[in-house]
């Protein structure tokens, strides 16, 4: 992996782009704020169908109206440029199951279940490599609150059960479990989506999976040796889970410490305010300052920065989020990145 480590070594800036179902009700259900949702839990707005604990057809009914703008992805690829940014990682599968790409082994996808009828994953890939950007994609393979039954949480349990340790129950769909378990969800969507990511996207830099809590280590090494298998040049993040990872994070939003030794490259993911899913009623922004100062911070301690936008469900990019990142590719294009 030397090549695709040296890279990711200098790609340096990339954005990061939470976009799916959940982008259309801009974190508002029926009416109530997901800050003021029922239900214990992260309160960021692609986690809507797990703070309001929606069932699944209903959420599913979401599919019905998402149909962005057919310039979605011009639009992103060249935000991301004008930015320096050099590379792009979208959610092509969140936690709640449904794929932006055309799968074949699901029907809950971009393709078949909306208006939109077209594979956006693959749209903004080309739109990105015809504007010199990288690629590559998230994927919550732990966590699929459409498929994977209650997400491997009763094993989990009786295991930590027998040794007197508390199991956390929060991103396992324990309201509307599927009645598929999760290793046979992992056999029948998760391990051949990523094949089919794979095979999609010949140009693909890196998998970014995420939701690896109740992962074991086998099926963590079988996503890791898969990926390298299938396609040596691309790199997986920590998140796969049991130290795979070909690089490391200090989790969301949070850079290391100069004392920190970290032996691998690294990463910090980043919001621009307090949601990664677009949430209509967030106006809390971080300045561009800020943002200039944490990507300062990052670049002068050897990281890379993956910042986030939140489209709407048209594909458009909160104002405030688009300015600031212009004004942060300004101030890389007299200062520099490195
Ligand atoms: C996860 C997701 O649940 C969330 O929706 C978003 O996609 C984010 C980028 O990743 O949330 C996490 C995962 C790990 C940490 C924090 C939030 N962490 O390690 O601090």
């Amino acid at each position: 992996k030397q090549a695709a480590l040296a890279w990711f070594k200098e790609a340096k800036f990339g954005m990061f782009i939470h976009w799916g179902l959940y982008s259309q009700a801009g974190g508002i259900w029926k009416e109530t704020k997901i800050n003021n949702a029922p239900f214990p839990g992260p309160k960021v707005a692609e986690w809507l169908m797990h703070a309001f604990q929606i069932p699944r057809e209903e959420y599913a009914e979401l599919a019905k109206t998402f149909n962005p703008d057919k310039s979605f992805a011009q639009n992103i690829a060249k935000l991301a440029k004008q930015s320096g940014m050099k590379y792009v990682v979208i959610t092509s599968k969140h936690h709640d199951g449904f794929a932006l790409f055309d799968s074949k082994c699901s029907t809950y996808d971009m393709v078949d279940a909306t208006p939109y009828k077209a594979d956006a994953v693959k749209e903004l890939y080309e739109a990105c490599l015809s504007e010199g950007l990288d690629f590559g994609v998230y994927y919550s393979h732990g966590n699929d609150w459409n498929d994977g039954g209650d997400g491997n949480y009763a094993n989990v349990k009786k295991i930590n059960d027998s040794l007197g340790i508390y199991t956390h129950s929060s991103g396992k769909n324990l309201w509307d479990p599927s009645p598929n378990t999760h290793t046979a969800y992992y056999e029948s969507k998760s391990y051949p989506q990523i094949q089919e990511l794979i095979a999609l996207l010949p140009k693909l830099r890196l998998i970014w999976f995420d939701g690896e809590g109740f992962t074991t280590e086998d099926q963590s090494f079988k996503f890791y040796k898969m990926v390298y298998n299938t396609n040596p040049n691309i790199l997986v993040n920590r998140r796969v889970g049991w130290d795979f990872g070909d690089y490391l994070d200090a989790g969301d939003n949070k850079i290391p410490s100069a004392n920190d030794k970290l032996d691998k490259y690294w990463e910090t993911c980043g919001t621009t305010n307090n949601s990664w899913g677009y949430k209509e009623y967030d106006q809390d922004w971080k300045s561009t300052k800020e943002l200039l100062y944490y990507f300062v911070d990052i670049m002068s301690k050897g990281g890379n920065y993956l910042l986030n936008i939140g489209p709407d469900g048209k594909g458009h990019v909160p104002e405030a989020s688009s300015k600031s990142l212009l004004e942060m590719g300004e101030w890389i294009a007299v200062n520099g990145d490195a």
